[in-house]
């Protein structure tokens, strides 16, 4: 099927897809449903799709983050909520107040499957209410509950509120203190330890003065054959627990990657100075393994990667590989129980532990260097406890660092523009790139800022050789970036089976076949991947307008700066020169201008001309 044929027009019978979006109304306190067209469902798939496409069409340019215009939106994909493997996610997602331009994140939930139950593939959140509000979903039934009585309260506490109303197993997602006073990297919390939205959704969600969601449906959703996904989704799940790696990744989920990336020198330390940090050994997956007290997963999943450890307070944590990575050797701190500690604390004020690691290691070196009057010593476990608190409350030093580290660098000055660790304002994620171009590229075009969601290159860099700067790299991002950023985020369903597992691609296919009648390649996948990966650069452009430039597609200064001064890579740093060529090589690839715009023939290409017009009012368009 060409891309042209797959761009359809009109309404037809949907399955799969509920066809349906719930529009919320805080301001007005009104629910609407809205029946989208098949050419929606066809063209952006689900999820992150859905939202793009939604706030390109609907977001006014300019549009305050936090006012009561930016829109909300939570969706899910055709495979949601069937009996197949980890269909338990959905994607929160609006224009970031982090970055300024586009933003989501994934999060595994009941909220997910309820939504679809409900009769929804996406809410639609607009306004702001009044009061701190909780919404309550049920099918054709949507409440606006007073949550002044929550207002305040943690993440966990609200859902336990929530929960003991509800049951165990509606939807419930949360915000913690963190988006209620709209810390600028506060995230969306569900089921005490699952967590997305990295930057900032949480505080848009405060910004509405909304609290919470829950959601509870009825409906069975419909399957285009349900025999074939039924069978399908039983013999998949059997697939799985012949995997080789099946048993060990039980036991330690993405926790074994901290020994890997100390092996590898990728593992971030003391704010990205180095790749590997002395006591990797106390934080890694094994020395996990001896304090683990249970497992916790999303839903539908058999692969629960959640590992559930006794913190420092003696309280339940779930601990995952970017969390300990940030919150332990990126901070200096080499005690899984404390780390740990950190972790729960981030969950229960609902802060994205990424950038939260990030700016305390920033914080950490701006003490070591006097650019601040506050001390901080690199593992200060206790400072660093109470500063996470101050960021949350926005108190003292911790509300420059909620405005996020681009903004800290801004306020407190000197060189830390060099050593400022992000990419168009987002913190990097848990790998270092002193050695690793392509993950650099891939932190520097992923569709949110340094996020390693859409691309996690690295392992195949490490096989296929650190130094190089060639075309080969830049394939492998972009193919990775049609995975990942685009089939998972749109599906939506966790990458995890295939990253981790080996779980086969070929499967996905057939799932969508047997949801929704329709005959998918992989081909037809990759299309709507590189036409949404376009809308989303576009809405970036629109955003930023003449201020849009290639610099913005540029990883931090550190890694080009500084070399790394301890391990097997010692001495490595990136050159700046074969990064250029690397990321014009990219943007050829994708069809975008040398600024990283895209021109008019691939708009047109990706069925995008309508983009082409809105966007040519911003920038020069090229042909
Ligand atoms: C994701 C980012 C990650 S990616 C981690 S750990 W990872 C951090 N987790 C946080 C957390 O926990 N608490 C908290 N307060 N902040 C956190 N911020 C960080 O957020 C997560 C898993 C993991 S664990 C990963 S890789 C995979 N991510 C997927 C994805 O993005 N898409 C997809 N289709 N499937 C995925 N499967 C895996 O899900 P963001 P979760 Mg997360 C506690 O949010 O914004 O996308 O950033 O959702 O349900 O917790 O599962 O080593
Ligand atoms: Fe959730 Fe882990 Fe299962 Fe993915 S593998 S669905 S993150 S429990």
């Amino acid at each position: 099927m060409s891309y042209m044929q797959f761009l359809v027009e009109g309404d037809m019978h949907m399955y799969g897809w509920n066809g349906k979006f719930l529009r919320v109304n805080l301001t007005k306190q009104k629910a609407a449903v809205w029946e989208y067209d098949a050419d929606m469902a066809k063209n952006f798939l689900g999820g992150r799709g859905f939202a793009a496409k939604i706030l390109w069409d609907e977001l006014k340019p300019g549009t305050d983050p936090l006012s009561q215009d930016n829109k909300l939106i939570f969706a899910v994909g055709p495979l949601t909520g069937f009996p197949l493997p980890s269909s338990g996610k959905l994607v929160v997602a609006a224009k970031s107040p982090l970055t300024g331009g586009y933003g989501d994140g994934n999060l595994g939930s009941h909220a997910a499957v309820q939504m679809r139950k409900a009769g929804y593939d996406a809410i639609i959140v607009e306004g702001r209410a009044e009061k701190p509000t909780a919404l309550l979903v049920q099918d054709n039934d949507t409440q606006f509950l007073n949550a002044e009585e929550l207002w305040g309260l943690s993440s966990f506490e609200a859902e336990d509120k929530l929960r003991d109303v509800y049951g165990p197993t509606a939807g419930i997602l949360t915000i913690g203190p963190a988006g209620e006073n709209l810390v600028k990297f506060a995230n969306v919390v569900s089921q005490g330890g699952r967590a997305g939205g990295r930057p900032g959704i949480g505080a848009v969600m405060g910004s509405k003065n909304l609290k919470a969601v829950v959601i509870v449906g009825v409906h069975e959703l419909k399957a285009a054959n349900p025999k074939e996904l039924k069978d399908l989704g039983a013999e998949a799940y059997r697939e799985i627990l012949t995997k080789p790696n099946y048993a060990f990744w039980k036991r330690q989920g993405t926790m074994s990657t901290l020994e890997w990336s100390q092996e590898n020198s990728v593992l971030p330390t003391c704010n990205y100075k180095e790749g590997v940090f002395d006591e990797a050994d106390s934080i890694g997956g094994f020395a996990m393994e001896k304090i683990k007290s249970s497992q916790r997963g999303c839903p539908n999943c058999n692969m629960t990667c959640g590992n559930v450890v006794k913190d420092a307070d003696g309280e339940e944590s779930e601990l995952d590989y970017e969390n300990v990575a940030m919150l332990g050797a990126n901070i200096g701190v080499g005690d899984l129980e404390k780390v740990a500690a950190l972790n729960r604390l981030a969950d229960s004020l609902g802060l994205d532990t990424i950038s939260l690691g990030n700016v305390i290691g920033f914080a950490m070196e701006a003490s070591e260097k006097k650019l601040i009057k506050e001390k901080i010593a690199w593992g200060d476990y206790k400072t660093a406890r109470a500063l996470t608190k101050d960021i949350a409350y926005k108190r003292g030093l911790g509300g420059v660092l909620a405005e996020g580290v681009r903004f800290a660098s801004e306020k407190i000055g000197g060189d830390s523009n060099q050593w400022a660790m992000h990419v168009k304002g987002l913190e990097v994620s848990g790998y270092d790139c002193h050695a690793a171009p392509a993950m650099a590229l891939s932190y520097a075009t992923c569709a949110l800022g340094a996020h390693h969601k859409d691309a996690w290159v690295i392992s195949w860099e490490v096989k296929a050789g650190r130094e190089g700067y060639g075309e080969e790299k830049v394939d492998k991002v972009i193919e990775l970036q049609r995975l990942r950023g685009g089939f998972f985020e749109f599906a939506t369903a966790c990458r995890l089976p295939w990253v981790e597992v080996g779980f086969e691609l070929d499967w996905y296919p057939k799932f969508l076949k047997a949801a929704t009648g329709l005959e998918m390649t992989w081909d037809d996948l990759h299309i709507i991947a590189d036409r949404v990966y376009t809308l989303i650069r576009a809405f970036w452009v629109r955003e930023f307008g003449k201020a849009w430039t290639k610099e913005m597609d540029v990883p931090p200064a550190r890694w080009f700066k500084e070399p790394l001064t301890k391990g097997a890579l010692k001495g490595a740093k990136l050159d700046r020169e074969k990064y250029e060529a690397m990321l014009q090589t990219y943007y050829r690839k994708r069809g975008w201008d040398e600024r990283g715009i895209p021109t008019k023939s691939t708009l047109a290409k990706l069925g995008l001309k309508d983009v082409a017009g809105e966007l040519k009012k911003k920038v020069e368009l090229k042909s």
